[in-house]
C-alpha cells in the first residue's frame, strides 16, 4: 500500500491537536492567538480531511484490486450538509477532538457552527442523493456519485417585510476544505453544430459530430466517509474553457474575446436552477445535464478500460442509477460513445446500454416531468436527437409488431407530438433502463398505474419499488446527541449500523423514568431551538409549548396553507374566548419557494402575516405563536427535527412521492399528523395506527372527488368554519389592512382548490383536536413518541441502499482490511 502511514493521521487527542496546529500554521499561516473563526474551522476540516483521505485511498485500492462490480449514481443535485460533525462521528473521534480543542481553549461546537454547506440541490431529491452517498460508503459498496459543482447553489432566502427575497449563495467564498481538484481528470464535452453521415472504407456506416463549441469538465472530489468505513467519492464537474480551442495562436490577437469565451464556458456550472418540481425548459439547464452526464460517462469508460477490460463488458462493471430524468440524456450519450466513438454495432451497444441503466422516478406531478422540445435538443445536441429518433423508431416498430394501436403508440412514443414536438425524458429513461423504481410503495404503485402504465404492462418485470430512507447517523446521532446517548445507554450502539435494533426500545415505552429522561432530552432540544428562533426572527417562544412543525419546499401540493387555515381558525376561536381544548402551541414553518412561483411566495407572505398578527396579540400569544424560519437548509434542519413534537406531512394524497422529512421527524421522536401519501403510509404501518394522527382523503377518494366534479365553493357555502377562515384572508385584518394581498389565494381555493384543502379541512381540524388531547396527557404522548422511534428501523437509507443492491444493481460490498 502506498501513501501516508497511519502514524501521520493518528486519531488520538494528541495527534489531532498536533495536526490541527500544523494545519493552522503551515496551511493558513496563522498562530492560535491570531485567527478568525473560519481559520479555526478550516484547520480542523483539513485535519479531518487528511484522516478521511487516508481511509479513502485504501478503499480505491481495494475496489480496483478486487475488480468489483460498482455503482455510479448520477444526480444533478446533492445536499450533503455540513461535513465536519458527520466525519467526526464516522471516525469515532468526537470526544478526542473536543478535548484536543479544549486544551487550546477552543470550543468544538463553535467551530462546527462555522461550517456552511454546499447547497447543490433544491430539496428532497438532492438530500436523498446525499443520504445515499452516506449509506453507500457505510456499506462499503464500490460506488461513485457524479454531479455538478455549481458555483452558486440554491439561493439564500431572507425575509423582508414578510416576503421571500433571494440572494446568491456564495458557498465557495471562504474556500472549501473538503474538495480536491483533479486537473488531470478532465474531459471535453461538445455542443451544437451538425452531423455528417457516411460509409467508410470497410463499409461501416459512420457519423461525425461537428460541434460548434467545446467545453472542458474538471473533476472535484469530495470524500464521503461513511460510518467506520473507508468511504467513497462524490465527483462533481466544473466547466472551463478548452484551452487549445480558445487560446490558440490564431486567437492571441483577440485576447479579450478569448477570455470572454472562457467566461461563457464557465457559465454552464455557474448556478443551480432553483425550480423544484416545476420545469422551465431552459437551454442552460439542458446543457448542464448533458455536460455532467458526458463527463461522467467518459470517466467511467476510462476507469473501465484503464485496466484492459473490454468496453463490451461495460454493463458487467457498472450499474448506473439515474436520479430522476435529469441525467437521462445519458442513455443517448452512452449510445453515441459506444457506436460513434468506439465503433460498436448499434444492436450490441443498445444491449449494453439497457443493461447498464436503472431509473428512479421521484414525481408524478405533470409539471415536473421533463420534456425538451425537439428544436432545442436538436440545436444543442444534434447527434443525440438522431440517436433518440433511432431508438424511438426501433421501439415503436416493436410495438407495432406486437399489435399496439396507433393511440397506444402515440402515448408511448419518446416524442410527444401534441403541440410542439418534444422528447419525453421519462420515456427515454424507461426504455433505456433495465429497472425502473418509485420511492415508496404507494408511489411505485401509482407510477405503474398512471404515468408509466403502458410501459408497466409491456415490461412488468422492469418495475420495482425502493422506499426511501434517511441517513440516521446524521439526522439522529450527529444532530440529536442527547437522544442518541439516551438510546445507546439503553440498547448499545448497534442501531448506528442496524437501525432495526431500535425495536429494543419498545420495552421502555411505558417506563416512567425513561419517559422522563426522554422528555428532558426533547425539552433541551426545544430550548436550544428557542434560542435560535429568537436570534433569527426576534420571536420569543416557550419551549414548554407543543412544537408543531412543517419544514419542506413551499408547494401548493404540500399544503402549507392548510396548516395556516387551521391556525387562523384557532386565532378566531381564541378571540371568541373559546380557548378550551387548545394545547399551547408554537407553529414553526420553514422552506424555500421557487423564485418564479407566485402562489408559493404568497403562502410565505401569508405565514408571516399570520405570525405578525398572532405573536403581537397579548390575548392570543399566550396560547399560540407562529414562526417562519428563514433559509431552511440541511444545517438548519439538523436543529429543527430534534426539537419537534409534531410533524406535519399533510400533502394531498397521491402527490408526495415519498417524503423524507417525515422520516427524520419520526426518528427524532415527533409524532406525525399526516395523510395517506408517499411514505407516510409505510411509516404508519410500522409505528401503528394508534401512534399516528391520520386525516384526509385517500388517493382513490381524491380521484373520485375530482371525477364527480369537485366544487370547493360548496364547502365555503355549507361550512361555517371554512367560510369564516377564508373570509378572514381578505378581511383586511392581516398585513396592515391590505384586503387584496391574499385574494389570489382566496380565489384559488374557492374556484379551483386543485389540492382539495377545503374538502380535507374538517378532518384535519378534528385530528388536531385529538393531537391536543393526547398532548395534554404527557405520559401517553411520550409513550407514543418512544414507540415511534422504536419502530422506525425500516427508514434508514442503509436499508434503501441494501434494497437497491439486491433488487436492482446486483452489487456486493467490498471488505477492506486495514
Ligand atoms: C425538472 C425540474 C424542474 C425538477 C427539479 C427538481 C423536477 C423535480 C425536482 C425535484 C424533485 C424532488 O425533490 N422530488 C422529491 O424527491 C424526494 C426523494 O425521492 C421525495 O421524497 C419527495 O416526495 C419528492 O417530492
Amino acid at each position: 500500500s502506498i501513501g501516508a502511514g497511519a502514524s501521520d493521521v493518528g486519531l488520538s487527542k494528541e495527534d489531532i491537536k498536533k495536526a490541527f496546529l500544523h494545519k493552522l500554521f503551515y496551511h493558513l499561516g496563522r498562530v492560535p492567538a491570531l485567527t478568525t473563526p473560519n481559520d479555526l474551522y478550516t484547520a480542523m476540516a483539513l485535519t479531518i480531511r487528511d484522516r478521511a483521505l487516508r481511509k479513502f485511498v485504501r478503499s480505491i485500492e481495494e475496489f480496483t484490486q478486487q475488480d468489483a462490480r460498482g455503482v455510479a449514481y448520477l444526480s444533478a443535485e446533492y445536499l450533503p450538509g455540513p461535513h465536519l460533525g458527520n466525519n467526526l462521528l464516522n471516525l469515532h473521534i468526537v470526544e478526542e477532538t473536543k478535548e484536543a480543542l479544549a486544551e487550546l481553549d477552543l470550543d468544538l461546537d463553535e467551530i462546527l457552527d462555522q461550517e456552511g454547506e454546499p447547497g447543490l440541490g433544491n430539496g428532497g431529491l438532492g438530500r436523498l442523493a446525499s443520504c445515499f452517498m452516506d449509506s453507500l460508503a457505510t456499506l462499503g459498496i464500490p460506488s461513485i456519485g457524479y454531479g455538478i459543482r455549481y458555483e452558486f447553489g440554491i439561493f439564500k432566502q431572507e425575509i423582508k417585510e414578510g416576503w421571500q427575497m433571494e440572494t446568491t449563495d456564495k458557498w465557495l467564498h471562504s474556500g472549501n476544505p473538503w474538495e480536491i481538484v483533479r486537473p488531470e481528470i478532465s474531459y471535453v464535452v461538445k455542443f451544437g453544430g451538425r452531423t455528417e453521415h457516411r460509409t467508410n472504407g470497410q463499409n461501416r456506416y459512420e457519423v461525425d459530430w461537428l460541434p460548434d463549441s467545446e467545453i472542458k469538465g474538471t473533476a472535484y472530489d469530495t470524500p464521503i466517509l461513511g460510518y467506520q468505513s473507508n468511504g467513497i467519492i462524490m465527483r462533481l464537474w466544473k466547466a472551463e474553457a478548452v484551452e487549445s480551442f480558445d487560446f490558440s495562436v490564431y486567437n492571441i490577437g483577440d485576447y479579450y474575446r478569448a477570455v470572454e469565451k472562457k467566461l461563457r464556458s464557465e457559465n454552464i456550472t455557474k448556478v443551480l436552477y432553483p425550480n423544484d418540481e416545476n420545469l422551465s425548459g431552459k437551454e442552460l439547464r439542458l446543457k448542464q445535464q448533458y455536460f455532467f452526464v458526458s463527463c461522467s460517462l467518459q470517466d467511467m469508460i476510462r476507469l473501465h478500460t484503464m485496466q484492459g477490460r473490454k468496453l463490451k463488458k461495460f454493463h458487467e462493471k457498472f450499474a448506473i442509477q439515474l436520479n430522476d430524468t435529469h441525467p437521462s440524456i445519458a442513455v443517448a450519450e452512452l449510445m453515441r460513445l459506444l457506436v460513434d466513438e468506439h465503433e460498436i454495432e448499434w444492436d450490441e451497444a443498445w444491449d449494453i446500454t439497457r443493461q447498464t441503466f436503472a431509473y428512479t422516478n421521484h414525481t408524478l406531478l405533470p409539471e415536473a416531468l421533463e420534456k425538451w422540445t425537439v428544436s432545442l435538443l436538436g440545436r444543442i445536441l444534434p447527434r443525440h436527437l438522431e440517436i433518440i429518433y433511432e431508438i424511438n423508431s426501433r421501439f415503436l416498430e416493436e410495438l407495432r409488431d406486437k399489435g399496439y394501436s396507433g393511440d397506444q403508440i402515440a402515448r408511448m412514443s419518446l416524442i410527444d407530438e401534441q403541440g410542439e414536438p418534444s422528447v419525453r425524458m421519462a420515456h427515454l429513461a424507461t426504455v433505456g433502463s433495465f429497472k425502473v423504481n418509485g420511492v415508496s410503495e404507494l408511489h411505485s404503485r401509482l407510477l405503474k398505474s398512471q404515468v408509466l402504465n403502458d410501459f408497466a404492462d409491456l415490461w412488468p418485470g422492469k418495475f420495482t419499488n425502493v422506499t426511501n430512507g434517511v441517513a440516521h447517523r446524521r439526522f439522529v446521532a450527529v444532530s440529536n446527541p442527547g437522544l442518541a446517548n439516551l438510546i445507546s445507554e439503553k440498547i448499545g450502539f448497534g442501531w448506528l449500523t442496524n437501525l432495526s435494533s431500535l425495536s429494543e426500545l419498545e420495552k421502555f415505552a411505558k417506563d416512567e423514568k425513561f419517559q422522563q429522561r426522554w422528555r428532558d432530552v426533547k425539552l433541551q432540544n426545544k430550548t436550544a431551538l428557542t434560542r435560535f428562533i429568537e436570534e433569527q426572527t426576534g420571536v420569543k417562544v416557550d419551549p414548554d409549548m407543543l412544537f408543531d412543525v412543517q419544514v419542506k419546499r413551499i408547494h401548493e401540493y404540500k399544503r402549507q396553507h392548510l396548516m395556516v387555515l387551521h391556525i387562523i381558525d384557532l386565532y378566531l376561536r381564541i378571540k371568541d374566548g373559546k380557548t378550551e381544548n387548545i394545547a399551547p402551541s408554537t407553529f414553526i414553518f420553514a422552506g424555500k419557494a421557487a423564485p418564479g412561483y407566485f402562489l408559493a411566495k404568497l403562502i410565505i407572505r401569508l405565514i408571516t402575516a399570520v405570525a405578525d398578527l398572532v405573536n403581537d396579540d397579548e390575548e392570543v400569544n399566550k396560547l399560540i405563536k407562529v414562526v417562519f424560519l428563514p433559509n431552511f437548509n440541511v444545517k438548519q434542519a439538523q436543529r429543527v427535527y430534534p426539537a419537534a413534537d409534531l410533524s406535519e406531512q399533510i400533502s394531498m394524497a397521491g402527490k408526495e412521492a415519498s417524503g423524507t422529512g417525515n422520516m427524520k421527524f419520526a426518528l427524532n421522536g415527533a409524532l406525525t399528523i399526516g395523510t395517506l401519501d408517499g411514505a407516510n403510509v409505510e411509516i404508519r404501518e410500522e409505528v401503528g395506527d394508534e401512534n399516528f394522527f391520520l386525516f384526509g382523503q385517500t388517493t382513490e377518494e381524491i380521484q373520485q372527488t375530482r371525477r364527480e366534479g369537485y366544487r370547493p365553493y360548496q364547502y365555503y357555502e355549507e361550512n361555517e368554519k371554512i367560510k369564516r377562515v377564508l373570509d378572514f384572508l381578505v378581511s383586511g385584518e392581516l398585513a396592515n389592512g391590505d384586503k387584496d394581498l391574499f385574494k389570489p389565494l382566496y380565489h384559488n381555493l374557492l374556484q379551483q382548490d386543485p389540492y382539495q384543502l377545503l374538502k380535507d379541512f374538517d378532518s384535519y381540524c378534528a385530528k388536531k383536536e385529538e393531537v391536543f388531547k393526547v398532548w395534554n396527557d404527557q405520559e401517553e404522548w411520550t409513550k407514543k413518541s418512544i414507540l415511534n422511534v422504536a419502530r422506525m428501523g425500516k427508514f434508514s437509507s442503509d436499508r434503501s441502499i441494501q434494497d437497491y443492491c439486491d433488487r436492482i444493481w446486483q452489487v456486493k460490498p467490498v471488505k477492506i482490511q486495514e
